[in-house]
């Protein structure tokens, strides 16, 4: 025991590499999280602590959910009864918004373990800590969706896990409305589409191995999308739509140099960018559905959790703005919803039994019933699902 608990030290959660601590400090400040140098040294020595603490759980977490030891499904010796152990679900951008909340009504339920992963870990820490979830039922990971080589250290320190892997939820975003030039991931992509969807589409193309052998009756793949990627609605209307065109940007790498930061070759739209990424995400989820559904029986699905007016996608966005759009959702649109009810929503989707279908994108009505929603023209349109995918991958070195 002591021998297997010392070789699962390194994958209880990935401290950066020296360069990389730099680098996502770097991202904190681009984003408005300032963080100092003098508070560099807390974060190693914090990220050691935790690391000790994780050694830890994870062993616990191991015990109760190694894969060939333990099946998902037991059968007490008492009386037959079947039991299920508790699932592992990962969950990016889980510091806070849809992704804290969701992280919560799962670890709540007392079915779930979520692996939260996060670029930065203080405030990951922080947010679990104030949302009160319970230090049994979740473990914290770096991940930084805006650096290629950060998800493929992801996937590495979660194998040394050994965990299984049972729901894989593609939940953070970047949105910059306000930005007048792009900024680029560490790879030189436009950062809203390189972190929103090329991050995720790394992530979960290599994950999908790690889900393909969960033995859980129900293993998923989610890739939140939005209405606002969605033009047969009112709000996908508002200026400006999103819209792919012929792809030419994205071939072109989004680097802004040679080739258009924007995925259709146009000018640079930081709000435009989102609503693109986001149709990127649900042409994904499609396309994920097409190929590998049969033969994987994974679920692949995305949904629209409703308008969370109020969470840090809007940080980036004029103040009159952050103060006027709850109301205006709340009392106008009555698109509004709590970050608590958005967060039970996509827990529906993780784990309700009724929500097994795949190749769905889902949206709830005012009562908060779910249903399928239908998505536009462009985001369902499987030719561009195609080329996207085959385009995205020679971007991330997949092809
Ligand atoms: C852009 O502006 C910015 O230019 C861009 O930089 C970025 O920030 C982007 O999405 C982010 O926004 C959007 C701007 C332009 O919209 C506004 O926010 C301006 C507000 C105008 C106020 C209108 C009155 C609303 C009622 C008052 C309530 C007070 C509270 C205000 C709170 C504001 C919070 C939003 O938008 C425009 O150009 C204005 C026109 C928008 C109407 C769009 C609707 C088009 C409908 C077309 C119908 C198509 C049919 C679809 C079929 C659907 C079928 C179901
Ligand atoms: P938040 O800003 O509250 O949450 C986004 C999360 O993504 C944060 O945890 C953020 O981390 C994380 N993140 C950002 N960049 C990276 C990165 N490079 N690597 C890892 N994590 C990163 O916004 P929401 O909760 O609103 O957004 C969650 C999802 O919901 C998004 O996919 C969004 O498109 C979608 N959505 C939101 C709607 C809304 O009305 N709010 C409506 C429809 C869809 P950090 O905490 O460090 O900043
Ligand atoms: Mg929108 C039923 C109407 C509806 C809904 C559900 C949303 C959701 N919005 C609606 C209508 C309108 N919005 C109208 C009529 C306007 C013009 C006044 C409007 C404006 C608006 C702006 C400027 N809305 C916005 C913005 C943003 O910056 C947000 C955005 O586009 O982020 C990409 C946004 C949103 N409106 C929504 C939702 C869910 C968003 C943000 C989040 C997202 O898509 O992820």
């Amino acid at each position: 025991m002591a021998l297997q608990t010392a070789s699962l030290l390194p994958a209880s959660f990935s401290i950066p590499k020296e360069g990389k601590i730099g680098a996502s400090l770097k991202d904190s400040t681009l984003f408005g999280v300032s963080l100092s140098d003098s508070l560099k040294g807390d974060f190693t020595s914090s990220a050691l602590r935790c690391k000790r603490e994780l050694r830890q759980k994870v062993g616990a977490v191991k015990a109760e959910t190694a894969a060939p030891a333990t099946p998902a499904v037991n059968k007490s010796s008492s009386e037959g009864k079947k039991t299920l152990r508790k699932g592992n679900v990962v969950i990016t951008g889980a510091s806070s918004g849809l992704g804290l909340a969701t992280a919560k009504a799962l670890a709540e339920s007392g079915k779930w373990h979520v692996i939260m992963a996060c670029r930065d870990y203080l405030k990951a820490a922080r947010a679990a800590k104030s949302a009160g979830l319970a230090k049994e039922n979740y473990t914290i990971m770096h991940l930084d969706l805006a650096s290629l080589d950060s998800v493929r250290q992801f996937v590495e320190n979660f194998r040394r896990s050994e965990t299984p892997l049972d729901v894989l939820v593609n939940n953070a975003a970047v949105y910059f409305p306000t930005a007048k030039e792009p900024s680029f991931t560490a790879d030189g992509f436009e950062i809203s589409v390189g972190t929103n969807h090329l991050g995720h589409f790394l992530l979960s193309r290599l994950l999908l191995e790690d889900l393909s052998k969960s033995d859980y009756p129900s293993k998923r793949l989610i890739i939140v999308g939005s209405i606002t990627g969605n033009t047969n609605t009112l709000a996908g209307n508002v200026p400006p739509k999103a819209n792919l065109g012929d792809l030419r940007g994205l071939a072109g790498g989004l680097t802004g140099l040679n080739s258009s930061a924007m995925i259709d070759g146009g000018d640079f739209d930081g709000a435009k960018a989102y609503k693109d990424s986001k149709v990127c995400n649900m042409l994904t989820m499609q396309e994920f559905h097409r190929r590998y559904h049969e033969e994987t029986g994974i679920t692949f699905a995305s949904l629209y959790p409703g308008c969370i007016a109020t969470t840090g996608l809007f940080r980036e966005h004029i103040p009159l703005f952050r103060t006027l759009f709850p109301p205006f959702q709340k009392y106008i649109t009555k698109g509004y919803v709590s970050e608590e009810e958005s967060g039970k929503r996509l827990a529906q989707v993780v784990s309700d039994p009724s929500l097994t279908k795949s190749g769905v994108y889902w949206s709830w009505n005012n009562a908060s019933a779910s249903f399928e929603n239908q998505l536009s023209q462009e985001a369902s349109d499987a030719e561009k699902a195609r080329k996207v995918w085959e385009v995205s991958e020679k971007l991330v070195g997949l092809a």
